[in-house]
């Protein structure tokens, strides 16, 4: 097909292609150890070995309180093998709290542009955030204090504010229907409603609690990989699995979005 985005990267995307655990390209995997650089632990770092197609967006990813960052390990080769630059991250201790872990994934994307071993493979134009719970939470600090993200990705959120108004990012946002922990229509969605891009898409998974995010689960994945093609690429061959938004299921409880993306 015809490139309509500059960054489109890999072939034309089928449902079994953005659901699959696999994605067209080949990753290398390379360890952050802490001191690599200030302001952030260690992590590891996922990235297509494919060097004929230009850059890659860039995502750094952050778990929740009392997580290691080897509960959000899954999403590394998940997403890299879509063609994106992937930085997983440790965080400083894992009782930081959310505004800790933002000022820690803003180090990481200044690391991950400019020192890492991936720094000539990502686009420092392009670049996303994702985390879960007070990861999530970072991940809307993330968003509200650098506009310039493309996108953000907020796994069951948590944070002690609730008015995101003055964020701008095009960011997903899941929540979980039986989340006692960070309760989806106190967090997810209030701090859905609240922030004001002109796209957004709130997924509230079925049947599913605070900790379905650190488990590899397609319905995650799917929705995780299309958004970030679509806001991270500008890649709108991916437009129709988003738009119009899917119906609720055995897996969607409930789904909010401002199509057409
Ligand atoms: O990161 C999280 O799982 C946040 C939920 C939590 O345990 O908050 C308690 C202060």
């Amino acid at each position: 097909a015809a490139l309509d985005s500059p960054y489109e990267r890999g072939p034309d995307p089928t449902l079994a292609s953005i659901q699959a655990v696999s994605g067209p390209f080949a990753v290398t995997r390379t360890v952050v150890p802490a001191g690599s650089g200030t302001g952030f632990n260690r992590g590891t770092l996922y990235y297509p070995t494919d060097t004929s197609q230009g850059t890659f967006g860039g995502v750094v990813v952050i778990p929740g309180f009392t997580e290691p960052e080897s509960t959000m390990s899954w999403y590394g080769p998940r997403l890299a093998s879509q063609g994106f630059v992937v930085f997983t991250l440790e965080p400083n201790t894992v009782l930081d709290f959310p505004d800790a872990r933002a000022d820690q994934m803003l180090a990481a994307l200044t690391y991950l542009t400019t020192k890492s071993a991936a720094k000539d493979r990502v686009d420092p134009a392009r670049l996303s955030v994702l985390g879960h719970s007070m990861g999530g939470g970072a991940t809307f600090r993330v968003a509200q204090r650098k506009p310039d993200l493309k996108t953000a990705v907020a796994m069951a959120p948590w944070h002690t504010e609730f008015n995101w108004s003055n964020v701008k990012v095009p960011m997903f946002v899941f929540g979980s229907d039986n989340d006692f922990i960070a309760p989806a229509g106190s967090m997810a969605s209030s701090f859905f409603t609240s922030i004001t891009p002109a796209e957004k898409a709130y997924l509230l998974l079925k049947n599913q609690g605070h900790m379905a995010y650190i488990f590899e689960n397609t319905t995650i994945a799917q929705y995780t990989i299309t958004w970030l093609k679509r806001f991270l690429d500008d890649d709108t061959r991916y437009s129709p699995f988003l738009c119009p938004a899917p119906a609720a299921s055995a897996v969607i409880s409930q789904y909010k979005d401002t199509c057409p993306v």
